[in-house]
């Protein structure tokens, strides 16, 4: 188990590489998951946060739709970015201040896998 500890806190990769005990397999798991996850979703996070202020509003995530959608070459009118904004803070926004924190934005993603 300690060899296997140093290879899983080591690598994305070998946690299948060695046995371990069930309850141990879902502490490593967890742990690689929130390694190999953390960066990307908080990457996206900034990416989205225009003026860095930690927290989306909808002009920002409403900025990043648009820019998502004509990268694909599928650009839409207004009211269906209008429409899947308030379908994003109604699930995102848990405390209904009208942005969307780092923390709110984390739980999201974790509720996508
Ligand atoms: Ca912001
Ligand atoms: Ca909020």
């Amino acid at each position: 188990i300690l060899s296997c500890l140093i290879l899983t806190n080591g690598s994305h990769f070998p946690r299948y590489l060695c046995p371990v005990p069930p309850n141990a397999t879902v502490v490593f798991e967890v742990e690689v998951l929130s390694v190999s996850k953390g960066p990307r979703t908080m990457e996206a996070f900034g990416r989205m946060d225009l003026d860095k202020d930690k927290s989306l509003s909808k002009a920002e995530v409403k900025e990043y739709l648009k820019l998502e959608y004509e990268k694909g070459g599928k650009s839409r009118d207004d009211p269906f970015y209008e429409k899947l904004i308030d379908d994003i803070f109604y699930k995102n926004d848990g405390d209904k201040d009208g942005v969307i924190s780092a923390k709110e934005y984390n739980i999201y993603q974790h509720d996508e896998l």
